[in-house]
């Protein structure tokens, strides 16, 4: 094996970069370490657990570590059942006698010109104890649902830890998402107050904010109050009553606010996601296992040592902001910055500038952007000095060996171990990545799993596990996690039938994978009715629905295809009502429709109209020949012969949108 970083080893197909012996031999873990860990945490998962459950201070210490079933009408999940703790004391309190001067986030604005704030642990302390008493002083007490809808600013970190510390459950909404996604959200959870602020900045355009909470909620409960956060100072419009500026809500408020002596199993946050069927479910993320996992994640597979200035890129509305900007950081005492931006703003050069500018050692982002800063060239990457630089992470979908490649020579000049870190909104932390002193990566596969994981690769029809390492199937795990969610907010059963049923005894990720001679782990996208777009997770009924909302639409359909940037694109079979003219302003309204119904995120990136849909006898879509024709691969098209009327193929063939 070559022992030097960058340099591949070829074996019959992949290349592989094994860590070099300097990474190795600094590093939390180096391959024997890993695996002897790893052993343990599999052959006595509640010994290995209840030695890391001590990375967290408990009030009350724990006696019982895992009690789990993925038993079908019996699926309950619970971790350190017995313990107490408090979220914000572990991810400030605990910190403040030996680092209560050094900076817990660096927040750099959107405008590069703005300074950039250091904010110390002392200060965090203060900033969430003043926002908790706030809250507090609102009627919000331990269990009741506060909604953020706030731009990547300090604040948004303050809520959420001021959240956590008096037991209030939060809901992050990205701010992206428009003012009807926040109001079902709003409601989803029964919220009593929203966080927001009067504009978000990104990338030198400004979105009101303020004005989508107002429209949003015109359709929510009257008693739902807002707590409004003074960012770009414009005007907004305040509503008669129940709305509040936070700066004078604080003034001379205490900074003293006792953390709310929480049970690990008590609900620390919910975040819609999308799924395969119907709207966004809230996934429930509880308090100890949570921490425990994103703070030990964080870690290891980062390799984070005091000192280290870790910089993940995701916004905190996606839960890659939750466990690794705010709480799996802070839980270890780290500096983490906050961007407030985008990639390409001022120039192509921003992150690396950033980079250079705080001396980030650690930098975590999405093949999306990765692949979007590739095409703008070298030089925006090398006239900056990345030397801080350690560790290079990507998350949100399957990273191309082309971009990989780019990211470990030019960014990582052949240095820098990359860790591809394969998780959900719902596992809560990673559970299959690299560790950048033990593990060899493969561009492409997101390797092993973390310590206490088990996957394993199902049949998919016949749910039978393949017990060969080289094979390919659906992921599933085989046993809980201390992050696992817990259950879909309000609804149980809902969490059951999305996650345990259609494989009994496992939990089932959606994502298909191939598992090789190795045994790393390659995801190879959703098996279900998911598309990623940017990393971002989209249900294609979501879209459907927002689009047969519209008066001009009879009937949609949605598929994903492969779009070189975004991964998967949206693309939209639309059929109008009868005597609607099929015109390009129409396609236009229809786009700006769905960004309004759902966010920009969800806009169709190609419309066609569908005199008719490809359909069974009994009726239902044959999405399956509907994705070929947007893959623009339709020689290919399968089994026809159960179509109800195969001329509609031929015409949307004919009219197909995506021709290479
Ligand atoms: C953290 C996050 C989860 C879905 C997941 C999978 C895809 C995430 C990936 C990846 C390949 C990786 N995904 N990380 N696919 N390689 N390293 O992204 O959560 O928004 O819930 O999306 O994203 O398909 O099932 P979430």
């Amino acid at each position: 094996m070559s022992d030097r970083e960058g340099e591949p080893m070829l074996d019959d197909k992949d290349p592989i970069y094994p860590p070099s012996d300097e990474m190795a031999a600094g590093a939390h873990a180096d391959r024997a370490t890993y695996d002897a860990m790893y052993k343990a945490s599999i052959e006595d998962p509640e010994a290995f657990w209840a030695e890391h459950g001590q990375r967290v201070d408990w009030i009350k210490p724990f006696t019982k570590v895992k009690n789990t079933s993925f038993a079908p009408g019996n699926v309950d999940i619970k971790w350190f059942e017995d313990g107490t703790l408090n979220v914000a004391a572990n991810c400030i309190d605990r910190h403040l006698k030996d680092r209560g001067t050094q900076t817990a986030i660096i927040w750099e604005p959107d405008d590069a010109s703005e300074e950039a704030q250091h904010i110390s642990y002392q200060q965090l302390h203060a900033h969430v104890c003043k926002m908790a008493n706030v809250l507090k002083g609102m009627g919000v007490t331990k269990g009741d649902r506060v909604v953020l809808y706030l731009p990547m600013i300090p604040q948004a970190a303050y809520a959420m830890l001021a959240c956590a510390r008096i037991g209030a459950i939060h809901s992050i909404v990205f701010a992206g998402f428009s003012a009807d996604a926040l109001a079902a959200r709003v409601n989803g959870s029964e919220a009593k107050v929203v966080i927001t602020a009067d504009g978000a900045p990104r990338g030198g355009r400004v979105t009101n904010l303020k004005d989508n909470v107002n429209q949003a909620l015109l359709h929510c409960d009257d008693s739902v109050q807002c707590l409004i956060v003074k960012r770009t100072g414009q005007e907004v419009a305040m509503r008669p009553q129940g709305d509040v500026w936070l700066h004078e809500a604080e003034d001379g408020i205490s900074n003293d606010c006792p953390p709310e002596e929480m049970n690990a199993e008590d609900p620390l946050f919910i975040l819609y996601t999308s799924g395969s069927t119907g709207m966004p479910k809230g996934v429930v993320h509880t308090t100890g296992g949570y921490l425990v996992y994103a703070s030990m994640t964080h870690q290891y597979t980062f390799d984070y040592k005091d000192g280290d200035v870790f910089w993940c890129t995701a916004d905190v509305g996606w839960v890659t902001g939750h466990s690794y900007i705010v709480y799996g950081p802070l839980a270890n005492g780290a500096t983490t910055l906050m961007f407030e931006g985008v990639p390409t703003y001022p120039d192509a050069g921003r992150f690396w500038a950033v980079c250079e500018k705080h001396k980030v050692a650690q930098f975590y982002t999405a093949p999306t952007a990765i692949r979007a800063l590739m095409g703008q060239g070298d030089e925006w990457v090398t006239k900056y000095d990345l030397s801080s630089v350690r560790i290079l992470g990507t998350v949100g979908e399957p990273i191309n060996p082309e971009a990989w490649n780019w990211y470990n020579d030019v960014v990582g000049g052949g240095r820098c171990p990359i860790v591809d870190t394969w998780w959900q909104t719902e596992t809560g932390g990673h559970l299959l990545t690299p560790l950048p002193g033990a593990t060899p990566t493969k561009p492409g596969s997101a390797t092993l799993p973390f310590f206490g994981v088990q996957p394993v690769v199902l049949e998919p029809t016949s749910g039978e596990e393949i017990t060969e390492t080289a094979t390919e199937g659906v992921l599933c795990m085989k046993d809980s996690w201390p992050a696992q969610m817990r259950t879909v907010w309000g609804d149980h059963e809902r969490f059951e039938k999305t996650y345990f049923s259609d494989y009994k005894n496992y939990y089932f990720t959606g994502d298909g994978c191939r598992r090789d001679a190795d045994g790393y782990y390659w995801i190879t996208g959703r098996v279900d009715d998911v598309i990623n777009v940017s990393g971002h997770r989209m249900g294609t009924a979501e879209v459907e629905s927002a689009l047969v909302a519209h008066a001009t639409v009879a009937e949609a359909a949605v598929v994903g295809y492969p779009h070189d940037i975004k991964g998967q694109g949206i693309y939209a079979y639309v059929t109008l009502m009868g005597g609607v003219e099929p015109t390009p302003e129409l396609r236009k309204e229809l786009e700006t429709w769905v960004r309004s119904e759902i966010g920009p995120i969800a806009k169709p990136d190609l419309i066609q109209w569908a005199p008719g849909l490809p359909k069974t006898r009994s009726g239902k879509i044959m999405r399956r020949i509907l994705r070929k024709i947007a893959e623009d691969d339709f020689g290919a098209l399968g089994d026809t012969s159960t179509l109800a009327d195969p001329s509609v193929v031929d015409d949307l063939i004919e009219n197909r949108m995506n021709r290479a």
